[in-house]
C-alpha cells in the first residue's frame, strides 16, 4: 500500500479544529487531529509546505519509521508545532492500518486491557454552590470522576468557569481578552470548595481541580495539604512545568496526588518527573506528544514507575483525538484516567464517531480503525476563525500565567 495524497481540512464547528486525511492508492484513507489551540495555522502551514509533501509514495504501515524520519530528519526537534504535526500523521497512519486490517486499533496497542475506560468531567460554578449543584449534575449523569472549579470572590473569572451559561470553551474568537489572577484569593477560597463537595455527595465521587499552572511550588504545597481531608484523585498542573525541580518541593510537603503535562510534547519534557516519581499521573496526549507511537513510548516508560495515564482531554482536542485516547486507554496496562469535555452537537456532527459514554466509563467501539470520520461538506458550512486563549494578569497588572 501507498500513500498517494494528504489534506488539511481546518474548520470551526463552534471552535476551530484542524483535521489531516492521507489516502492511500488502494481506497482507505485515515484521519488525524492537528489542533493546537490558538495557534493552529502553524500547524497547517507545517503539514502542507513541510511533512505532506514528504509522505507521498511512503507504505503507510511504516509507522516507526517515518516518525522518526519526521522528528530526527526534521533536525530542528520538538516543540507543540512540529510535535502536533508528526502526531497528526501517526494518528492518520494507525487509522489506516486498523482500516487495512479490519480491526480497531485497540487492538494493534495491545488489546483490551479492560471493558471501559474511566472519565472525568468538568464541573463548575461561579459561586461554591453553583459549582456544587454542578458537581451533582454530573453524578447525575453517571459520572464516578468530577473535576471542580469555581470562581474566586474578589477575581471576575478563572480558568474553568464560563462568563455565561454556555458549557465551558476557553478559547475565544477575536483578539485575547485578559483576566485578573490572585493566587492568595484563590487558595484561600479552594478548600471551602472542596469541603462543600464531600459534605454533599460522600467519599465515593472521584474529585479533581484543576490549578492550571498558576502556583509557585510553596503555594501548591498549601493548597495540596489544605486538600488532603477531601482525598482527592489528583490535584493537576500545580505548577508551570519549565522548572521541574519545583514539583520535588511540591511532592515533599502533601499526599495529595498530582498529575501534569498537557502542554508537555515528549518524553523528554516527562521523563525527571516521571523517574523521579515526583507525579502520579502524566498528561500528555496523543495529539499534543506526536500520536500513538510515541504517547505508547512515554506511557510505557511510566509504568516502570507507577505512574498512570491521564490524558488531556478539552474540547480543543477533536472528536479523532477522543477516539484515538479511547483506544490507547482501553489497550494499555497503566492507564488512569481520561478527561472528558464533550464537544458541541456541531463539532459531534461534523466528526461522526463510534465512542460513547455510558455510566461513568467510555468505549471506543469495535469499528475498524479508530471509528471516526469528517463529514467534509457539512465542515466547509464552519470556515476558520481566528481564536486565542486568554491572557492573565495578577491584580497590579503583572503578566502571569493563564
Ligand atoms: O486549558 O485545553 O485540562 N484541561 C485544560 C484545558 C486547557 C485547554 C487549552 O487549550 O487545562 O481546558
Ligand atoms: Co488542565
Amino acid at each position: 500500500m501507498k500513500i498517494t495524497n494528504a489534506l488539511v481540512n481546518v474548520c470551526s464547528p463552534g471552535r476551530n479544529f484542524v483535521t489531516l486525511k492521507i489516502e492511500t492508492d488502494d481506497g482507505i484513507y485515515g484521519l488525524g487531529d492537528a489542533t493546537l489551540n490558538g495557534r493552529e495555522m502553524a500547524v497547517v502551514s507545517y503539514l502542507t509546505e513541510h511533512v505532506i509533501p514528504c509522505l507521498i509514495g511512503r507504505d503507510p504501515f511504516q509507522t516507526e519509521d517515518i516518525w522518526q524520519y519526521l522528528y530526527r530528519g526534521a533536525y530542528w526537534r520538538r516543540g507543540p508545532v512540529t510535535m502536533a504535526a508528526i502526531a497528526a500523521v501517526d494518528v492518520s497512519l494507525w487509522d489506516i492500518k486498523g482500516k487495512a486490517l479490519r480491526t480497531p486499533v485497540y487492538n494493534l496497542l495491545g488489546g483490551k486491557s479492560r471493558e471501559g475506560v474511566l472519565v472525568y468531567a468538568h464541573a463548575h460554578g461561579s459561586t461554591v454552590e453553583e459549582a456544587v449543584d454542578d458537581v451533582g449534575r454530573h453524578v447525575e449523569l453517571g459520572y464516578l470522576a468530577v473535576r471542580a472549579q469555581s470562581g474566586v470572590p474578589g477575581l471576575e473569572s478563572t480558568y474553568g468557569v464560563p462568563k455565561g451559561t454556555q458549557a465551558y470553551e476557553p478559547a475565544e474568537r477575536g483578539l485575547p481578552s485578559e483576566s485578573r489572577w490572585s493566587s492568595e484569593l484563590y487558595l484561600r477560597h479552594t478548600p471551602r470548595l472542596f469541603q462543600k463537595i464531600r459534605e454533599a455527595f460522600g467519599e465515593d465521587v472521584h474529585l479533581l481541580h484543576d490549578c492550571h499552572h498558576r502556583l509557585t511550588p510553596i503555594e501548591a504545597a498549601r493548597l495540596g495539604k489544605d486538600l488532603e481531608p477531601f482525598h482527592l484523585f489528583w490535584m493537576e498542573d500545580p505548577i508551570p512545568a519549565e522548572l521541574q525541580v519545583g514539583f520535588k518541593l511540591l511532592r515533599e510537603h502533601t499526599t495529595t496526588p498530582i498529575a501534569t503535562g498537557e502542554v508537555f510534547n515528549t518524553i523528554w519534557d516527562a521523563h525527571d518527573l516521571i523517574r523521579r516519581q515526583w507525579i502520579d499521573y502524566i498528561r500528555t496526549s496523543v495529539v499534543h506528544a506526536g500520536g500513538f507511537t510515541h504517547l505508547k513510548k512515554i506511557a510505557d516508560f511510566a509504568a516502570i514507575y507507577n505512574v498512570r495515564t491521564g490524558c488531556h482531554g478539552a474540547t480543543d482536542l477533536s472528536p479523532i483525538t477522543m477516539a484515538a485516547a479511547l483506544h490507547f486507554g482501553i489497550a494499555i496496562h497503566n492507564f488512569g484516567i481520561q478527561e472528558h469535555m464533550p464537544h458541541s452537537a456541531e463539532t459531534d456532527e461534523v466528526f461522526p464517531h463510534a465512542y460513547r459514554f455510558d455510566a461513568g466509563y467510555m468505549y471506543p467501539g469495535d469499528a475498524p480503525g479508530l471509528g471516526v470520520d469528517i463529514d467534509e461538506s457539512l465542515a466547509s458550512k464552519y470556515p476558520y476563525q481566528r481564536a486565542y486563549l486568554p491572557i492573565n494578569r495578577k491584580l497590579d497588572g503583572t503578566l502571569t500565567d493563564w
